[in-house]
């Protein structure tokens, strides 16, 4: 309020206790619980995120928007809060509106809470510092967004943006502050007064008792049931009941890649290592938090054994999932700890057990596929192929099993999720729905900070790329992260050459025999080049033993990789080269 104002105003008026925007978000997000923020300061935040830090709230400082962004949104995955992301106008809003978009695709509860110009100038065009109609923009690519123009509305605001994120389906949401709002000074007790306490963000929803019976009529029928658990499993924390669940019925589960370790991969019923055999010959599939996107071949066609037909229960918080891509038998709507537990409950001493013969088959298949793999895995020779090197890792984690890997790459990604168990919930994080590479420095700093364990990030030498200038933040911050990159001198593998013959190298190769181990000793962490996958187990466990910020540049046949992984199907092909 400018000199003149307060002159203006009655006697004792001017003596009034005042707050500003700055404070009153800063006071909201408190009252609500939000004590991390992840993001990039810059006008108009810069001041917001000191006076947050200040006042006692988290503030981790990244070196790109989308890094921070990714970091929010795993961090909503692993608490059940929205993750919060502060970016500055137009273009730190744009870097940051890509990892709302993929939480939002993957369900993990976010703010992206973004400085913008003023509204007066950006409506008109007229050419503001980082003009752009932000609001606009991140709408059809989120949960949902609001703006908030007047301090006294800031409490609602921040109230609806937590409730929009993480009620029903959670999801990533927009909030949209101006610069001005962050300045604007009102009445302190009315200000303190236009706070909002959301009372149970994310209420229970209860599913239909006749959907239940329905369920568990399907289920009984089955002669070849099988369980899917999806990441929206793990992200329920209703872990004893889906063990119970999974326990008392005794059917095979196959776990999606981020709900590994919801139970063991090492448990019995576990069907991981059966994968084709439990898709094709179940008759009764029950989905539990996972969807029949690409995944899961949309649920039809030969991976599902079709022309058979099979059933499917699902559990979904979201009722527009059911019958996305084939029709749902038994759809199970609700919250999945409220179905789980309702589904228990109509299982009693007589339950069915799983007929024997089923069992009895998925166990033989899996037997024999983890026997073929085993050799593959003890291999210690120089340079290491992707089998040798993730065996030593596999051993790193079953003897360390509260680690929480982080994951991402082609090669890197789909055989480590095969070979490497996960023992507890929520210790795999990974490129989600989207496949989307540059999560994993995000992922694994939000991972460590949100729960003071170890982090072992496995990436491939090209997804590291996306996000590699955080090893900064990881030494800044001092962080218990570990990073080992599978290098093999590129994108699927580093022995491509330009059909062309010219001197410039070919689109998937990078430079070889790089020593990315270089980078983290830049910034005062320890660097570690292997070729061999004994030098490999050593150097992870003296990460994980010190705790210090560790760069682990593993030397992998640059032959050894195929195409895209494991879904090189997914590439277009013309009719015209099969000629
Ligand atoms: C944002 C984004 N850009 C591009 C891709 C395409 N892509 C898929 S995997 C991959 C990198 C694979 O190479 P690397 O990480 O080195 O794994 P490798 O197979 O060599 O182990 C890329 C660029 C993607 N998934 N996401
Ligand atoms: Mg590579």
């Amino acid at each position: 309020m400018s000199d003149a104002a307060v002159q203006l105003k009655p006697a004792g008026e001017a003596e009034r206790e005042m707050t500003d925007g700055f404070h009153l978000i800063i006071d909201a997000l408190k009252l609500n619980g939000i004590n991390t923020i992840y993001g990039v300061p810059g006008i108009p935040i810069t001041d917001f995120g000191r006076m947050a830090q200040a006042a006692g709230i988290r503030v981790i400082s990244f070196r790109h928007e989308q890094n921070a962004g990714n970091a929010a949104a795993i961090a909503g995955f692993l608490t059940k809060q929205p993750g919060i992301c502060l970016t500055v106008s137009a273009p730190g809003f744009l870097n940051g509106l890509t990892a709302l978009a993929n939480a939002t695709t993957n369900c993990f509860p976010m703010i992206l809470i973004s400085g913008s110009s003023e509204r007066e100038i950006v409506d008109l065009q007229q050419g503001d510092y980082e003009e752009m109609d932000q609001l606009a923009i991140a709408k059809p690519l989120c949960k949902a967004a609001f703006r908030v123009l007047h301090a006294a509305d800031i409490g609602i605001g921040v109230a609806r943006a937590i409730r929009a994120a993480v009620s029903g389906r959670p999801g990533g949401v927009y909030l949209d502050l101006p610069a001005k709002l962050f300045g604007q000074v009102i009445d302190a007790e009315r200000g303190a007064k236009s706070l909002v306490k959301v009372i149970d963000p994310a209420p229970a929803q209860i599913p239909a008792p006749a959907a239940v019976k329905r369920a568990l009529d399907v289920l009984k029928s089955a002669k070849r049931p099988l369980i899917i658990l999806g990441k929206g499993a793990a992200y329920a924390q209703a872990d004893e009941d889906i063990r119970a669940l999974v326990e008392k019925t005794g059917i095979p589960f196959l776990p999606m890649s981020m709900a590994k370790g919801l139970l063991p991969d090492t448990h019995p019923q576990c069907a991981g290592a059966a994968r084709s055999t439990v898709l094709k010959d179940s008759d009764v599939v029950m989905m539990i938090g996972a969807r029949l996107n690409w995944l899961l071949s949309h649920g039809k066609g030969k991976t599902w054994g079709e022309p058979h037909s099979k059933k499917f229960i699902q559990i979904d918080i979201e009722p527009k999932e059911m019958d996305s891509n084939v029709e749902i038998a038994a759809p199970l709507v609700g919250d999945i700890g409220s179905c789980v537990q309702a589904l228990l409950s109509g299982i009693d001493g007589k339950w069915p057990a799983a007929p024997s013969d089923w069992v009895n088959t998925v166990k033989a298949k899996k037997d024999e596929n983890i026997a073929k793999m085993a050799p593959r895995l003890m291999k210690n020779t120089a340079p290491m192929d992707f089998h040798g090197a993730l065996g030593a890792l596999r051993t790193v984690i079953k003897e360390r099993p509260d680690t929480i890997l982080v994951n991402e790459g082609a090669n890197t990604l789909d055989l480590a999720r095969g070979v490497i168990d996960i023992y507890k919930p929520r210790r795999r994080l990974d490129v989600g729905t989207w496949g989307v590479m540059g999560i994993g420095m995000g992922f694994a700093i939000a991972a460590a900070v949100e729960t003071g364990k170890p982090v072992l990030a496995v990436e491939g030498d090209s997804a590291f790329g996306f996000s590699g200038m955080e090893v900064e933040t990881i030494c800044r911050y001092n962080l218990p992260v570990c990073v080992v990159i599978f290098n093999n001198n590129g994108i699927y593998r580093g022995t491509d050459t330009n059909a062309a013959g010219g001197a410039d190298p070919a689109t998937t190769v990078f430079v070889k025999g790089s020593r990315y181990d270089k980078m983290m000793e830049a910034f005062g962490g320890v660097g570690a080049n292997v070729t061999t996958p004994d030098e490999l187990k050593r150097a992870v466990d003296a990460a994980l033993d010190s705790g210090k910020p560790t760069l682990i540049n593993a030397v992998i046949d640059p032959a050894a990789g195929s195409e895209s992984g494991r879904i090189g199907n997914l590439n277009p092909q013309s009719v015209l080269r099969k000629k």
